[in-house]
């Protein structure tokens, strides 16, 4: 009996009397078409949706078959649960035509009361194998005589019948609409530019109905794929001309172009659409082009409403925070601190008081083994919070060390000029750390670069500051050197931010430049934030050739005017000084990779990681300002796997594999700006976010690299064009 009914419906679909595609044009437009979001986002995962006053029934399957109301050929219509498949939640269902023997079946859903307008969102997805369906889903309207079926090449009576199908492509077309209605035209061949069917993805499809009015010809459809609108056609639109059973828009058959006079879908105001149709028919004349006798179809999340209802939208409460790395573990023993230009080298782990390597300590500065880069040891600068204050809320201090031509400190026995200073550390705003209300600001002070004269007077100072909502890093100067054209020079503020996604709570490689040059406006600053140039000021007027006193001191500084609002701590590592670029911490070729802490302590421990490696190079721009973004280029070079639980990784060939330009390799190539990205899997089984690619480090040199070999790592900018 049920054969017998798939039988006579297949009679029904075959007939080609009234078909009506969208044409290239529509292709076009749909690839600039902005994802429109409709009420779907307002529930994230579809979650409550249903229970939106415009949404008539939602079905994501996770009960079933349970709402539904009608089927064609039930045995082939089934619920999966396998999680490689489901769209969402835990269900989805599939349904198969098997080749020989039938041609798929249907699960439908009634409207009783039928509407006048209805959207209808659902996610499909085609199995690899699958060549292709001759109708596929469907809405529309059926009076209570008229019985589907046995009408086969006719044109519906306008108070009987009219209904819609969305068809996907096949490899020689697009997504095109299929419609029946009681003006409908004749058929002939599609001339669409294809978009081809695509397989093994979910697609989000949409589309529309709108009736008439009685007696009027002002009916619409429309339809939207992945929420990106790929017609609509309405009285005055689309333009084009009809050839037989099409609507053509573009080509040579669009001979007479007018605008699209609108549906008369309906002859009887009581016929409403009342019917929607999860449809897979594949006939024989379609499934014998296939390479299998299988063809499979998948839907879930389907909801029918009577305004867009557009994509879903993550469901963030459920999907795991996106990781980030902590740090990438330095060698023991940094060989940057070997090179003829370092002349000051603290990594923490041998000092004793901060006082035998710095000249000016303030605040709440020590040296701590909670957190840190290298070794064993870092820099804890802990907050008081402002209530607990006595006298100047904000003052935390600085940790100062001077060098040079400085006339601050008899320690200084070498009192050369230094025209050119590099000075790199790494600094970590613990996990959580609170911003200053009611802005949101973070501490403005971090380090500063000098030269003092005599009495404690600077005569210049480049500021490294944190300012903005977005606490993005500022330079500022200040001079008082007596050729300047004005003694505050004009703020450079870089686009890179503390408070952009993922900069807190994780080392940060932090490095500024200054470079004087000769008589006024000839000055260089630079700064570096992750292995990334972010400021490059050439011509400046800091110096303006005073030289009787030279660069001669590097402040780190958490001053905080207001206060902090917690007991809070930042972190420092890793400070070294320099006369030449420096660079991220130096790592072996297989490094050592530390995962963060999540940001939530509440959140899931993660079932597992996945960690990309790769090699960075940053692109110089001719034109340097300060609203631009670095450009980076990664390219993949190793892919690893953390199934084990733990927080850490090497990057090896056992952990994962060396991929592109490594491909075959056991380790990393020497001397290269490399980037981390992650992402985490949650017990639920849902993936995080990618990170974006963060935590620079630098491989180290080959064993055998001579002096003039060990230069600044391959892809560390050390300039712009300019
Ligand atoms: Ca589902
Ligand atoms: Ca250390």
């Amino acid at each position: 009996m049920k054969q017998q009914q798939a039988k006579r419906f297949l009679t029904v679909s075959s007939c080609i009397l009234l078909c009506w595609l969208t044409l290239p044009v529509v292709v076009f437009s749909s690839e600039q078409a902005e994802v429109e979001q409709g009420l779907a986002a307002k529930y994230p995962g579809d979650k409550g949706i249903e229970s939106d006053p415009v949404v008539i029934f939602a079905s994501g399957f996770e009960d079933g078959f349970e709402k539904w109301t009608r089927f064609r050929n039930r045995p082939v219509v089934k619920i999966v649960s396998d999680e490689a498949i489901v769209h969402s939640g835990s269900a989805s269902a599939e349904i198969t035509a098997t080749r020989g023997k039938d041609s798929g079946g249907d699960v439908g859903y009634n409207l009783a009361a039928g509407v006048n307008q209805l959207y209808m969102r659902f996610y499909c997805r085609f199995h690899k194998d699958t060549v292709g369906v001759h109708h596929f889903v469907n809405m529309g309207g059926n009076s209570k005589d008229y019985s589907p079926g046995g009408h086969a090449g006719q044109r519906p009576q306008g108070d009987k019948h009219f209904g819609t199908t969305i068809e996907p492509p096949n490899d020689k077309s697009s997504w095109f609409f299929y419609t029946y209605w009681h003006q409908m035209h004749s058929w002939e061949n599609p001339d669409g530019r294809p978009s081809g069917l695509i397989r093994e993805q979910w697609i989000c499809v949409e589309f529309m109905t709108k009736l008439n009015a009685f007696g009027k010809s002002d009916g619409e459809q429309a339809f939207w794929i992945n929420g990106k609108k790929m017609g609509h056609w309405r009285p005055g639109e689309p333009v084009g001309t009809w050839m037989r059973d099409m609507f053509r828009t573009s080509g040579q058959l669009n001979t007479d172009p007018k605008p699209f006079e609108g549906f008369n879908w309906r002859t009887d105001a009581e016929l409403k659409i009342n019917y929607v149709n999860l449809q897979w028919y594949v006939s024989e004349q379609i499934a014998k082009e296939g390479q299998t006798d299988k063809n499979i179809v998948y839907f879930d999340d389907v909801v029918l409403a009577t305004e867009y209802i557009g994509t879903m939208v993550d469901d963030v409460s459920t999907k795991p925070e996106t990781p980030k790395v902590d740090f990438v573990r330095p060698l023991e023993e940094d060989p940057i601190k070997q090179l003829p230009d370092v002349f000051f080298f603290e990594d923490l782990e041998t000092i004793g008081e901060l006082k035998e390597s710095f000249h000016n300590i303030g605040g709440n500065f020590r040296v701590t083994g909670k957190d840190v880069v290298s070794g064993q040891k870092a820099l804890q600068m802990t907050y008081i919070p402002k209530e607990q204050m006595t006298g100047d809320p904000g003052s935390a201090g600085y940790l100062g060390y001077f060098f040079g031509d400085n006339p601050l400190t008899g320690r200084i026995k070498n009192k050369k000029p230094y025209n050119k200073v590099y000075a790199r550390w790494y600094h970590k705003f613990e996990e959580g750390f609170k911003t200053q209300q009611p802005r949101g600001t973070l501490p403005p002070k971090m380090a500063r670069m000098r030269c003092y004269g005599p009495d404690w007077e600077a005569v210049y100072t480049v500021l490294f500051w944190i300012e903005g909502e977005d606490g993005h890093i500022a330079i500022e100067r200040h001079t008082k050197a007596p050729n300047v054209h004005r003694e505050w020079l004009p703020n450079y503020h870089t686009t890179w931010g503390f408070l952009n996604e993922g900069n807190i709570g994780r080392w940060i490689h932090l490095e500024l430049s200054v470079s004087l040059g000769e008589g006024q406006r000839s000055d260089r600053i630079q700064a570096w934030a992750d292995g990334m140039l972010i400021c490059d000021i050439p011509n400046d007027d800091l110096a303006a050739g005073f030289k009787e006193l030279t660069l001669n001191a590097m402040q780190w500084d958490c001053y905080w005017n207001g206060g902090s609002p917690a007991s809070q701590s930042r972190f420092y590592d890793d400070l070294v000084l320099s006369t030449e670029p420096i660079g991220p911490v130096r790592t072996p070729l297989s490094p050592v990779i530390v995962k963060a802490e999540p940001a939530n302590p509440e959140d899931p421990k993660q079932q597992q990681w996945e960690v990309e490696v790769a090699q960075s190079r940053q692109v110089p721009v001719s034109l340097v300002d300060n609203v631009r973004t670095p450009e980076m280029e990664h390219t993949t070079v190793w892919k690893g796997l953390v199934e084990d639980g733990g927080n850490t990784v090497e990057v090896n060939s056992d952990n994962g594999k060396f991929v592109g330009p490594r491909q075959g390799r056991v380790e990393l190539a020497p001397n290269m700006l490399h980037s981390v990205r992650l992402r985490q899997k949650s017990n639920a089984g849902l993936w995080s976010d990618w990170s974006k690619w963060h935590s620079a480090f630098a491989t180290t040199w080959l064993q055998n690299a001579t002096k003039q070999d060990k230069i600044p790592p391959v892809g560390f900018l050390l300039k712009h064009n300019k």
